[in-house]
């Protein structure tokens, strides 16, 4: 049966284990819209007029989580914006209660196609953060705050991908390696468009 509904691929993974990169080409190749939660977050917090913008960014500082409505709203209002139908929505849901508020607020309105899971080691992640961290002026991007997001990844997101996986939902790409290697793994996991 095809399904009329709009599909979402969320993209999950460790602090700068390649997810916004990856996404960006997954995008471009399949006609995928990408959607950021930490990106929307960190637009939302940017407006001079928002009333979230001190309690966001304090969460992205601490590496702890923005409560879920605030972030199912910036995604719905996204996803209704651009008018279209495939989804690739990065970097949430990030703890069970994100996994929670996203299924009372949108739940089966739209077909949950599958989660890519970008598999990092640690080092690396951190590595790649602080690399970035020279020129991005993401107030997360430092030791302190890495330590802290790394905490929140294992202890929060870990067990939502293990509960995706319950439900073999997961693709599981190995995301340590170079960023060329990693894209043709995509071609197997059948994205819609993907041949
Ligand atoms: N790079 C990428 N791939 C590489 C490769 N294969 N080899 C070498 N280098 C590679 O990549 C990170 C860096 O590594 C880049 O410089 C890239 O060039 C290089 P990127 O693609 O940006 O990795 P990504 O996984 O997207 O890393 P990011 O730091 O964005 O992940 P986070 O999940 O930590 O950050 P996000 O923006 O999603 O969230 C930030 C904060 O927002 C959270 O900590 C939280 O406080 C808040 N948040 C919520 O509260 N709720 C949400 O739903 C979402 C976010
Ligand atoms: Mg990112």
């Amino acid at each position: 049966m095809t399904s009329t509904k709009p599909n979402v691929v969320f993209v999950l993974g460790g602090p700068g284990a390649g997810k916004g990169t990856q996404c960006a080409r997954i995008a471009e190749k399949y006609g995928y819209v990408h959607l950021s939660a930490g990106d929307l977050l960190r637009e939302e917090a940017a407006k001079p007029d928002s009333s979230l913008g001190k309690e966001i960014n304090e969460h992205i500082k601490n590496g702890s989580i923005v409560p879920v409505a605030v972030t199912c709203k910036l995604l719905e209002n996204a996803m209704k914006k651009s008018g279209k139908e495939n989804f690739l929505i990065d970097g949430f849901p990030r703890n069970q209660d994100n996994v929670n508020g996203w299924k009372e607020s949108v739940g089966d309105r739209v077909n949950v196609q599958c989660v890519l899971f970008f598999d990092c080691d640690e080092q690396t992640c951190v590595a790649r953060c602080l690399e970035r961290g020279k020129a991005s002026g993401r107030t997360d991007d430092n030791e302190a705050s890495l330590k802290k997001r790394i905490v929140t990844y294992n202890d929060s997101t870990r067990p939502v991908i293990q509960l995706f996986d319950k439900e073999n939902l997961v693709k599981r790409i190995d995301a340590s390696n170079d960023v060329d290697k990693r894209f043709g793994e995509f071609l197997k996991y059948g994205l819609k468009g993907a041949v």
